[in-house]
């Protein structure tokens, strides 16, 4: 097992022309991670500008600009990369009411868990009153100091009320803002268009399509266009700086429509590629989505597209062949031929900068962890269980809940002894199917307590609050049981900051066998079907029993896992297939290709 030093240490990337991955040097302390759509809460201080849910895009980790794990990486990543997500990695605010306001602030539902400087002492900088928030964690601190190596080009959308204050007439603007080293894009939105594309086309049908919840697919009139539309601008925006040997890079489902318009906008030896980080739906499920066809068509406008598992992939493929006859599938190879087009489908399983989490599990002490218990009111010897979720209907909250309940209910001799903490962060509320379902948790939450609760001590401690990284890295170390029950679920990356974080190689991981996570973990997590409330409801009671030699052997195999398949060994794979696409053919990808360990 490859368990880390306490020393941390800085990745240089080097993918080499024969693509043999990632040199893997050890230097000096950082702080970055670098999951994705990770979550963080409108209470940081950071945010108290503008009122925003969490949500995808985000992230929750702690590091700044000039702290990164990649900083000084030297990648062979492509000469003229064009990163398109619809988080942009720098954002730039008033520091507050007396700042200037042009009238462009948007209110976003999606959150930076950020560090925020003034830029006041910057020579060239924005005004004085203009602070501007880094990346902190997720994909967009693990790509920022790759496109700074590359001196590349970052195409996101504007949603800071400061942010084109600071841009030049293309919305341009060099970041990071002590560093200049390359461009970042921004597209500014009206409220209107972030309504329908982002809470409307994106996450009132493609979210739930592609999560299998047909059923809660909510098409309003001119969500599809504006979604059209904003892609339109995007892919504008990306033939303003393509070359001739440009690599673009899409971040995700705001971008299905996208890599067709770009194709036709920018030059043939240019490549296109695409990461999906949702699951992709069966057939059955994908005949509900609205001009199901162009999304198709849009998606084939990459040369690569990358989900997470195999499933989803083969799954894509599937829909492929399905609805468009006209295309050419080969799900041996994972291609389809298209209107002259060759698109490689690959499934490359994401993971988190577990050397981080490892890091900052270790600096959290006893004092902390008694401090939370305090915070929370769980009696000093009480066994903890832990849940971490944005507050989304595929997570399965209720389902676990309902199996909690069960197992008090089974299990009177635990009343008192265990406590679960249920972390969950609002997200996406101004969709009814989300205010539904967070009060839906919050009633069950208090049934339950009022149930089994005592005056001393409650079953289930539920918070939305926000949760500083180092507290939930402290939780994260001393939970004895985590609970990661999701009815579906692209990856999962909780699951694998939990592992990371379990230094003292004593805890258990319960994971739904629903999560794309668990095809990577099952062998040693103790594996639930979220909706079988009798056996979850016994796993959780063998959890809570095992014997701590099984609990560390399984451990110890889980954190062997997740440090193999971390987020840098994910990033080098993704670079290495860039690179091979857009060296053509010679240099092709193998046939379903699955370069992560899984
Ligand atoms: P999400 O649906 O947001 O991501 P997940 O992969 O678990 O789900 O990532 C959540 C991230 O947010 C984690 O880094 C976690 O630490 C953080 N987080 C979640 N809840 C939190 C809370 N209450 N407080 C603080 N932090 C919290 C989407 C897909 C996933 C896929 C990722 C990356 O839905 O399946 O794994 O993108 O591709």
């Amino acid at each position: 097992m490859r368990v880390p030093d306490e020393q941390s240490s800085t990745h240089t990337y080097n993918l080499r022309a024969d693509g043999s991955g990632r040199d893997h040097d050890r230097e000096q302390a950082t702080d970055a991670a670098f999951e994705f759509e990770s979550v963080s809460e409108s209470e940081s201080e950071s945010e108290s500008n503008s009122e925003r849910d969490s949500d995808d895009d985000s992230e929750s980790e702690s590091a700044t600009a000039t702290d990164h794990t990649m900083q000084s990486a030297n990648t062979d990543c492509p000469d003229s990369l064009i990163v398109v997500s619809n988080r942009q990695p720098y954002r730039h605010t008033y520091d507050d009411e007396t700042g200037v306001d042009d009238g462009t602030t948007i209110e976003t539902e999606d959150e930076h868990d950020t560090d925020t400087t003034d830029t006041s002492e910057t020579a060239g900088s924005p005004p004085p009153s203009i602070s501007v928030d880094e990346p902190t964690g997720g994909l967009t601190a693990g790509i920022d100091p790759v496109l700074r190596e590359a001196n590349g080009t970052w195409i996101a959308w504007g949603d800071g009320d400061a942010d084109f204050e600071v841009t030049d007439k293309r919305d341009c603007v060099r970041v990071p803002p002590d560093d200049e080293a390359y461009t970042l894009r921004r597209i500014d939105l009206s409220e209107e268009a972030v309504d329908a594309y982002y809470r409307g086309f994106s996450n009132r049908v493609l979210w739930p399509l592609c999560h299998g919840f047909a059923e809660l697919v909510e098409e309003r009139s001119d969500d599809l266009e504006w979604y059209r539309t904003v892609n339109e601008r995007f892919a504008a925006a990306v033939a303003d700086h393509a070359t001739e040997e440009s690599v673009v890079w899409l971040q995700d489902y705001h971008f299905a429509l996208a890599p067709r318009m770009i194709r036709q906008a920018i030059p043939d030896s240019a490549s296109i590629a695409q990461f999906w980080h949702i699951p992709w739906p069966s057939p059955a499920t994908f005949d509900y989505c609205p001009a199901g066809e162009e999304v198709l068509e849009g998606l084939l406008g990459n040369d690569l597209l990358g989900f997470h598992v195999e499933r989803y992939a083969n799954a894509f493929l599937d829909c492929v062949r399905r609805f468009l006859p006209d295309a050419t599938v080969d799900h041996e190879q994972g291609t389809v031929q298209y209107n002259g087009q060759t698109t490689r489908v690959v499934a490359t399983a994401m993971g988190v900068d577990a050397e981080s989490y490892d890091r900052q599990a270790r600096e959290t002490d006893a004092a902390q962890l008694l401090s939370l218990f305090d915070r929370y009111d769980i009696p000093r010897n009480s066994a903890i269980g832990l849940g971490v979720d944005r507050l989304d209907y595929t997570k399965g909250i209720p389902e676990r809940l309902t199996a909690l309940e069960r197992f008090f209910a089974e299990n009177p001799s635990w009343h008192g002894d265990f406590t679960f903490i249920q972390k969950a962060t609002p997200s996406r509320t101004e969709i009814p199917a989300y205010a539904r379902h967070g009060d839906l948790v919050r009633s069950e939450v208090d049934r339950i307590n009022r149930r089994f609760g005592t005056d001393d001590w409650q079953p289930i401690v539920y918070t939305e609050e926000y949760v500083e990284h180092d507290d939930l890295c402290a939780l994260y170390r001393h939970a004895d049981v985590m609970i990661v029950s999701p009815l579906i679920d692209g990856m999962n990356l909780v699951a694998q900051e939990y592992v990371a974080a379990c230094v003292d190689t004593d805890g258990t991981l319960l994971l739904s066998d629903r999560a794309g996570a668990h095809e990577r973990l099952c062998s040693h997590a103790v594996s639930i079907d979220p909706t079988d409330v009798s056996g979850f409801a016994t796993a959780i009671d063998d959890a809570l029993s095992m014997a701590p030699q099984e609990r560390t052997a399984r451990m110890n195999a889980l954190r062997s896992s997740v440090f193999d398949g971390d987020i840098h060994n994910w990033m080098a794979t993704q670079f290495d297939l860039l690179r091979r696409v857009h060296d053509g053919p010679d240099a092709g990808v193998e046939s379903r290709e699955r370069p992560s360990p899984m």
